[in-house]
């Protein structure tokens, strides 16, 4: 049988046939001066370093197939709020977080305000690490626990003294005076 080929079909069989012999290296071995080593199949981020079959992991790479991250906390940065990270295995780590956060990777904001610890009605503030409570008139301290004191401002004007009451005062006049605050004679 005659088979017609064109020149061109000629050059790319012996080509080929070249390209071919050039790529016959001993097992192991690749490369057009069959110098380069062959790594570990599936070897990931490592290379065979002159000695075929091995995969031998580049820096912060671990695991037979160096498919390990070592340094998850350098590449990733998981944690938040900062929140400082540990490389603890391969693959693995671990947050720990600053004071007022919680969550693997510290991404919650803890509730301060769950335990209602604003007394006399007091309106509570989620702050970070803290809690902050917003007082009725009446009431003030860091928990609204302090009977505030009306006479505080001085509101009784002719007066032997001013009596504190929980959100009121009475004034004890002076003869000659009466009135809430002693100012009518
Ligand atoms: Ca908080």
């Amino acid at each position: 049988m005659l088979l017609q080929v064109s020149s061109d079909e000629v050059y790319e069989v012996k080509y080929f046939n070249i390209h071919v012999l050039h790529h016959r290296c001993s097992f192991g071995w690749q490369g057009p001066l069959c110098d380069q080593c062959i790594p570990y199949p599936g070897c990931k981020h490592g290379s065979c370093h002159g000695s075929p079959w091995q995969c031998i992991c580049d820096l912060n790479w671990g695991g037979l197939l160096c498919d390990k991250d070592l340094n998850y906390c350098g590449r990733h940065y998981p944690c938040q709020n900062g929140g400082v990270c540990y490389n603890t295995e391969p693959d693995h780590y671990k947050c720990v977080c600053k004071p007022g956060f919680t969550g693997r990777n510290c991404e919650t904001d803890i509730d301060e305000c769950s335990s209602n610890p604003c007394l006399h009605h007091g309106t509570c503030i989620d702050r970070i690490n803290r809690f902050q409570c917003s007082c009725l008139p009446e009431w003030e301290g860091t928990m609204c626990q302090l009977d505030s004191d009306e006479c505080r401002g001085r509101p009784c004007l002719n007066a032997f003294n001013c009596r504190n009451l929980v959100g009121d005062y009475i004034c004890q006049c002076q003869p000659g005076w009466t009135g809430k605050n002693c100012d009518v004679s």
